[in-house]
């Protein structure tokens, strides 16, 4: 009779593993911690999702005393699944940290992308390609479908060349602009993906199944020919983000609501309600079923002063991640905070490491942001080094890893008549002239849901932010959002100029066509809508489908 197979989970405590917990459950199967060293001996199957840094993680495994017995489960030619940093690690090593030897078990070097042509991090959907030439050699398991898209984060990879020791171990590779990386590896018994599985929708979890429930031993044993990097096509897509103001109505229910430039209330006549536009986590789970590639959360009156683990968001978070498998992002009061006791305080870091326990992927950052880069300029401008790894995004990103700190901007255009005339700020000559016809204007940073403005530009916000580690930025415009009249393109076209990670167009759409001129005009990584998807004015099927007639690439949601 077959004893059931001991599936276990290898954390070192870094970061969201909720994520793959949830997969595993959705799958209808169960997976225990590795608690111990001794745990390797009686597990029959392990996936290790590696999080953070390639030095936080080598590190982390070596205090848990988890390294060697990781290495001698690997020689027991017990099945193994790593996932993102859980790969890079069975490589020698890794240019994000250098002095840092990884766990050897496949040759290679983990290397940073060259940014020169593209945004960095790698972030979004991509095709895994298998690179095999006798195909007939590669089971079904795991098994990889090659018109299916997968989610990637990441800044470094394993460069893929087709030759020598790679012969023997890369299962396929991925395209990005102009590089190639290896995207997953199988050697024997270990299994090993660049992307993350438990964030791939359907595709992903069929990819877990297969390793979960088939014999992942490999049946090719002479080194094989592979396919050259130049047959690798790009095929990474733009991402579709539907985005859920959160916030508690009058009656003190959470509900998702949605702005006009940022006031959320009915009018005055109709009673001064919050607007309700649903439940959370239904509304949520409509937008996964629909095709959503991203679904981000913002907590809008997170400035209030309430005690942090109340928070019902974390319950929120809790429940939508149990059965939504893609990147959940979740933002509002990721700052220092002191709960209203006045006993319990949470550094930043503390209220990020609860909403990933909690099943989020990425925090947003908005008001802390705009406070942090501030701090950096004066500093640079006094002559002090501005990274000191005090800040929340610098915490974080260290932490947990870059990828996983989106910066939330909002901000409002301020008019001038001549650029001289805004002071210090970055002014744009613009086609979308002022109330008294001024043809030139900055954009301003807001605090606290755009309460409050500073005396900061949205190009300094990003600089800053990105140098002081943030992975993505979400670019809200307070003067379109709500207005259904289409994003600010000239806010994007120079935020997007002025960073090299990704960035999210938003505020404003309100027809596919509004989302395609962000892609072809800007380039922008990404595009997110609140309110007509809320609205049910315009499907995400109906969003995607324009930008696949027009020629731009988008993930074709898998069954
Ligand atoms: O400052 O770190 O606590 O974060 C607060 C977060 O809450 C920020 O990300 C901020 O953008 C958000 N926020 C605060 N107040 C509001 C509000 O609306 N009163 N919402 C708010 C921001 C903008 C987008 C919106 C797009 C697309 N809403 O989230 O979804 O503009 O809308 P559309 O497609 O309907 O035009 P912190």
């Amino acid at each position: 009779s077959a004893t059931k197979q001991r599936l276990f989970l290898l954390d070192y405590g870094a970061g969201n593993v909720r994520s793959l917990l949830n997969a595993v459950e959705q799958l209808g199967h169960s997976i225990e911690y590795i608690k111990s060293p001794a745990d390797f001996a009686i597990a029959d199957k392990i996936i290790f999702p590696g999080v953070g840094a390639f030095g936080y993680a080598m590190r982390a495994l070596r205090s848990c005393g988890f390294a060697e017995p990781l290495k001698a489960y690997i020689d027991s030619g017990r099945p193994l699944m790593g996932i993102c940093v859980g790969m890079q690690v069975l490589f020698d090593g890794s240019d994000e940290s250098p002095d840092e030897p990884g766990l050897g078990v496949f040759e290679g070097r983990v290397q940073l992308f060259d940014k020169k042509l593209k945004s960095v991090p790698h972030m979004g959907w991509n095709a895994a390609q298998v690179v095999h030439q006798e195909c007939a050699l590669i089971s079904a398991v795991p098994n990889i479908s090659e018109g299916s898209r997968y989610y990637f984060v990441h800044s470094y990879a394993v460069p893929f060349t087709g030759e020598g020791a790679q012969r023997g171990f890369v299962h396929t590779a991925t395209r990005y602009v102009d590089q190639v990386v290896v995207s997953s590896v199988w050697s024997k018994n270990v299994f090993a993906t660049q992307f993350h599985p438990e964030k791939s929708g359907a595709a992903g979890l069929a990819l877990l199944q297969s390793f979960i429930e088939g014999d992942l031993v490999r049946p090719l044993s002479t080194p094989a020919e592979l396919r050259m990097p130049a047959d690798v096509c790009e095929a990474l897509t733009v991402r579709v983000v539907a985005c859920l103001d959160v916030r508690a109505n009058d009656q003190g229910d959470l509900v998702v609501t949605k702005g006009d430039q940022y006031d959320v209330r009915e009018s005055a006549d109709q009673g001064g309600d919050v607007r309700n536009l649903g439940k959370p986590v239904d509304l949520a789970k409509r937008y996964y079923d629909e095709g959503a590639d991203e679904i981000a959360f913002l907590n809008i009156t997170s400035f209030r002063n309430l005690p942090f683990k109340d928070t019902p968001m974390l319950e929120v978070l809790r429940q939508a991640s149990r059965s939504i498998f893609v990147p959940l992002t979740i933002g509002g009061g990721v700052r220092d905070t002191i709960d209203p006791d006045g006993e319990h305080s949470w550094p930043a870091v503390e209220v990020a490491g609860e909403y990933f326990r909690s099943g989020a992927d990425k925090v947003s950052i908005g008001s802390d942001a705009v406070y942090a880069a501030e701090r950096y300029w004066q500093r640079l401008a006094g002559g002090v080094e501005p990274l000191d790894g005090t800040t929340a995004i610098e915490q974080i990103a260290e932490r947990y890893g870059r990828q996983a700190v989106v910066v939330s901007v909002d901000p409002r255009r301020i008019y001038v008549k001549a650029p001289e005339d805004a002071s210090h700020h970055h002014v744009i000559k613009t086609a979308v002239s002022g109330p008294n016809g001024e043809q030139f204007c900055w954009y301003q940073c807001t605090v606290k849901g755009g309460r409050e403005g500073r005396d900061t530009d949205v190009r300094q916000l990003v600089m800053a932010c990105e140098a002081l580690g943030a992975g993505e930025i979400l670019l809200n415009c307070m003067d379109k959002d709500g207005t259904n009249s289409g994003y600010d393109i000239e806010l994007i076209a120079d935020t997007k100029a002025a960073v090299s990670i990704p960035v999210i167009a938003s505020s404003g759409a309100g027809k596919p066509e509004h989302f395609s001129e962000a892609v072809e005009q800007v380039g922008v990584e990404a595009v997110l809508a609140a309110g007509i998807f809320h609205r049910r004015e315009v499907p995400i099927a109906a969003v995607k489908q324009h930008m696949l007639e027009r020629g731009i690439s988008i993930r074709v949601v898998d069954d």
